[in-house]
């Protein structure tokens, strides 16, 4: 992996970040988001990888974060709940292209005294690389928390602690177990705490691919905000869109209704669908040129067979009656207008139904046009990942996981 790399991830996400306009209001909404999401910036840039210990109250944590150190910089104790809340060391490393790495302690996730556990669980989860210590076989519990952790995309490896305290055989079958427990196509790690297998473990990952799980960590986390602006912003401009199709279908069914003997006619009503889509595009932040309006436009007259016909309906039986009552108003004085009252008010209903149809099927488009930015976080990520494919089947998950849960879709109008 070559040098340049970090330094490039890091600029193409600030630049990224700085693109991102945020309101006040959004400012205020995501701020704990965005202060993390600017230390891991800063992580990126200083060359940082953060590491964070998470599991049971009493299965060692903070001794096996000691021994890394080789020094009591973390309280133990024989009694449960030694730690109480979050603290983190610097571990500087030499001659390498990380910088240093920051060692996450954390309170046991079962202890019953512990405050705000998702809390702490969201702080673990912000980690480049996540250490899941247990001390013999696992249960529900940390099966549960495992899994978590692996839907929400990260990098884990789980270290088997107190191994003086099993027989050789014990050891082996609870490996098994524990591996039995484990999602098999992942290749999730098992390190026994053994002399300094779990400090070569470390050493050996970071080198390979320190850099790049710091880079991915802070793409994910990126992308990860940006879904919930993006989805926070959708759900706003969802509103304005309903408003102004709402304000768009009484204007074309007041032309119809009310004024059917006027200049109300085809050109008439491509006129007010074009000014729909434009003021939709408007609310979705897209500049629309009229070329592109007018192929919008087209494009959904053409795939939509009830639109089309009802956008023609309108107007050739509106053309006819318009016809029909020119050519016997001077005869009548205007009375033989009254039967065509009924037929106006279903041409209004009609109007109605399709321009919120028209409205929907435009917001989809405008919508689909405007994503498309390859600075994207979620687009970095998959690009990364294409080339070393062995030791990111996290990632993948996150993809996957990512895709299912996030229709955007659905927050159109
Ligand atoms: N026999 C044995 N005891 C250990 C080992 N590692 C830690 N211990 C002991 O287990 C007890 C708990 O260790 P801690 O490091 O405080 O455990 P922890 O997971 O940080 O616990 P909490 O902070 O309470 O969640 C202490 O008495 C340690 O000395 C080990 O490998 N073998
Ligand atoms: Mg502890």
């Amino acid at each position: 992996m070559k040098k340049m790399k970090i330094n490039k991830y890091y600029l193409l996400l600030k630049y990224w970040w700085e693109t991102i306009d945020l309101t006040k209001y959004e400012k205020s909404i995501f701020n704990r988001d965005i202060i993390s999401f600017n230390q891991q910036l800063f992580r990126l840039k200083d060359k940082k990888i953060r590491i964070g210990a998470y599991g049971k109250s009493g299965v060692g944590k903070s001794s096996v974060l000691n021994s890394l150190l080789k020094k009591e910089i973390f309280k133990t104790d024989i009694i449960n709940g030694s730690t109480k809340e979050i603290k983190s060391e610097e571990l500087t490393l030499k001659d390498q292209t990380l910088k240093s790495i920051e060692l996450l302690d954390s309170p046991g996730f079962d202890f019953c005294n512990i405050k705000l556990p998702d809390k702490i669980y969201s702080r673990i989860n912000h980690s480049d690389l996540i250490l899941f210590v247990v001390a013999g076989d696992i249960n529900r519990n940390e099966v549960s928390k495992i899994s978590s952790f692996i839907k929400d995309g990260k990098k884990i490896i789980i270290l088997l602690n107190k191994i003086d305290l099993l027989k050789e055989n014990e050891l082996k079958e609870i490996i098994e177990n524990i591996k039995f427990k484990l999602p098999k196509d992942l290749n999730i790690p098992i390190i026994i705490n053994h002399e300094n297998n779990l400090k070569n473990y470390l050493t050996k990952t970071i080198n390979q691919y320190g850099e790049i799980l710091l880079i991915l960590n802070s793409l994910q986390l990126a992308d990860k905000l940006f879904l919930r602006i993006k989805e926070q912003r959708l759900k706003r401009r969802q509103k304005l869109a309903q408003s102004t199709i709402g304000k768009f279908s009484t204007i074309k069914a007041s032309a119809v209704a009310l004024n059917p003997f006027i200049l109300f006619d085809i050109a008439g009503s491509f006129a007010l669908d074009t000014a729909l889509i434009s003021e939709l595009s408007k609310i979705y932040g897209l500049n629309l040129k009229s070329e592109s309006k007018r192929k919008i436009l087209k494009n959904i007259s053409i795939n939509n067979i009830f639109l089309g016909v009802t956008q023609v309906g309108i107007n050739t039986s509106f053309n006819l009656i318009r016809k029909a009552i020119l050519l016997t108003a001077p005869f009548t004085n205007g009375i033989s207008l009254l039967p065509y009252g009924p037929i106006a008010i279903i041409q209004a209903g009609i109007a109605i139904h399709s321009t919120k149809i028209l409205g929907k099927l435009a917001a989809r488009e405008i919508f689909i046009r405007s994503k498309v930015s390859y600075v994207e976080p979620s687009i970095m990520i998959k690009n990364l990942t294409l080339k070393e494919p062995e030791i990111f089947k996290h990632i993948n998950v996150y993809l996957s996981n990512r895709n299912l849960n996030n229709n955007l879709l659905g927050l159109l109008p």
